[in-house]
């Protein structure tokens, strides 16, 4: 047994009795006539443990419906300053109900309930800042001389579609989610069919907040049925997609037929540079962090070590060690990994690794497909590491998106930054060095949209984040992020 009722409920029963059911749509949750369904499954388990909508076309234009109208009958012209009480609101009530939510995302996504419990505050933050943001949004006055008066102001881009992947399904919702209302967006989210519930209880939780019936709609179902109609809607004025690259090309090609906005936050292959004058401890932290939190599924996981020579015998000795004592286990009983989202992904993770094998690579740590030491069920990698890849191994070039660390060796700070911008993605990479100079130098050669030096993650909600080259473009976060909701007009009037 566990300190939380939920979770003994949960081990007890197999299910959960507040999971939400049907689409969120004009403030209700409305189950469709076709009464079609899909299995939510445990990944710790291996096994559903609750049912939602499988959603059709027809539902994705009648929560578009929705979006549309409310954004045209009140929101776009509600006060910012209402639309940050509502923001605000729904905050509180996040952190109120921090628990709960975290319960089902750990439960829905399969990673540890502490990292769960982070989300869930990370979500909660979001929309915090952006309440903050609401009244803030500031246009600017142009100097055309006496005879004219010119200024700019920021207004809403219209119906925002949210299309989420399943490694985050709280917070990247919330990241979303927050600046488009805060710019004054009507909202159609589609979570993951993998993780659907939190998605669904934010909806309901916005509408305790305060949030008009419409402006903020939910509809579960898989990316061909919901996802691919609302990108082609004609009602949908902006669509921020977090996923594949391979789905990204399809949501860029779809929206490009009604020239809709769109903002691809895709994969990543990020480097973690560790060069011999670092803090060595906060190295090794930093470098376990980036690629075993939430089982390496993570866009921004760090899954290259490059490390200097001169440092790596030693350090891989000590990242092994470490790495060989992490604990596995479900979700809810908060292991140091869980595992990973779905047998599919599993599969996929195994094949990269298998192929690895078959090259003859040296894998120093994990290496194998596992399950929950303690019920022998479940969808487990362990932890691996993987010395001496080469720069153009597949296993160095590709998003394996799991618990699998690549090493590379390099001979000097500059040998590094080379090594680490030969790769087809962009969006973050790591330093560690105690030199400060070379940290930004290496700060500015390495092509991606956001640096972390001697601390990985760090930076939050406040920070733009996004990525170069394959990895997407567009920023989120950050009063960019709130930007990327509004289209600036210009006014000029001549006066004289
Ligand atoms: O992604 P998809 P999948 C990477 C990671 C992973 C791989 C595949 O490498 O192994 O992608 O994951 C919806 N039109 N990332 O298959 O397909 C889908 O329902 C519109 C990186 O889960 O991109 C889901 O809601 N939408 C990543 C969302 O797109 C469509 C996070 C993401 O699914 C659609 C996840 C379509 N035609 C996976 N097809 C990151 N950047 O963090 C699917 N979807």
């Amino acid at each position: 047994t566990t300190a939380n009722p939920f979770i003994d409920t949960y081990f007890k029963t197999g299910t959960l009795d507040f999971l939400p059911e049907g689409h969120f749509i004009d403030g209700a949750f409305q189950r469709p006539s076709h009464n079609r369904t899909m299995e939510s499954l445990d990944p710790g388990r291996g096994e559903a443990f609750g049912t939602f909508t499988a959603g059709t076309a027809d539902d994705a234009a009648a929560a578009v419906d929705s979006a549309r109208s409310a954004f045209e009958k009140s929101w776009r012209d509600t006060a910012p300053v209402e639309r940050a009480r509502i923001l605000q609101q729904a905050s509180e009530l996040l952190m109120a109900e921090l628990e709960r939510f975290a319960i089902v995302e750990s439960l829905d996504s399969g990673k540890p309930l502490n990292e769960a419990m982070g989300d869930t505050k990370g979500a909660a933050r979001a929309f915090a800042y952006y309440a903050g943001a609401c009244d803030k949004l500031e246009g600017a006055s142009f100097p055309l001389g006496p005879d004219y008066i010119c200024y700019s102001i920021h207004e809403p881009v219209g119906v925002a579609a949210q299309i989420i992947p399943w490694n985050f399904p709280l917070s990247t919702a919330a990241r979303g989610i927050a600046p488009a209302l805060a710019a004054g967006c009507a909202v159609v989210a589609k979570p993951a069919e993998q993780t659907p519930y939190t998605c669904l209880m934010l909806a309901e939780l916005l509408s305790r907040a305060g949030l008009p019936n419409g402006v903020f709609n939910v509809v579960t179902g898989t990316g061909l049925e919901i996802g691919d109609p609302l990108t082609r809607s004609t009602g949908i004025d902006h669509i921020t997609f977090t996923g594949s690259v391979q789905t990204g090309r399809k949501v860029m090609q779809a929206a490009a037929e009604d020239i809709t906005r769109v903002v691809l936050e895709l994969g990543g292959k990020s480097p973690v540079i560790v060069l011999e004058d670092c803090d060595r401890a906060a190295a090794l932290d930093g470098v376990l962090g980036a690629i075993f939190e939430n089982a390496g599924q993570i866009c921004s996981a760090g899954s290259r070590l490059i490390i200097e020579r001169g440092l790596h015998d030693s350090f891989l000795q000590d990242l092994v060690a470490r790495t060989k004592a992490l604990t596995l286990g479900h979700g809810l009983r908060d292991p140091n990994v869980g595992p990973v989202n779905s047998a599919e992904h599993l599969a996929k993770i195994d094949g990269f690794v298998s192929r690895a094998k078959d090259r003859g690579a040296s894998i120093v740590a994990g290496g194998n497909v596992t399950t929950d030491p303690e019920t022998a069920a479940g969808w487990f990698f362990e932890p691996t590491i993987v010395d001496a890849v080469a720069a153009d191994d597949e296993l160095a070039q590709e998003e394996v998106f799991g618990p699998v660390l690549t090493v590379q060796v390099a001979e000097d700070a500059e040998h590094a930054a080379v090594l680490a911008n030969d790769c087809q993605y962009g969006l973050v990479a790591g330093i560690y060095t105690s030199d400060f100079k070379t940290a930004h130098r290496l700060a500015r050669t390495i092509d991606a949209g956001q640096i972390y030096i001697n601390e990985y993650f760090a930076g939050g909600i406040e920070v733009p984040f996004g990525g170069n080259k394959k990895s997407g473009f567009g920023r989120e976060k950050g009063i960019e992020g709130l930007k990327s909701y509004c289209k600036t007009k210009s006014i000029a009037a001549k006066i004289s």
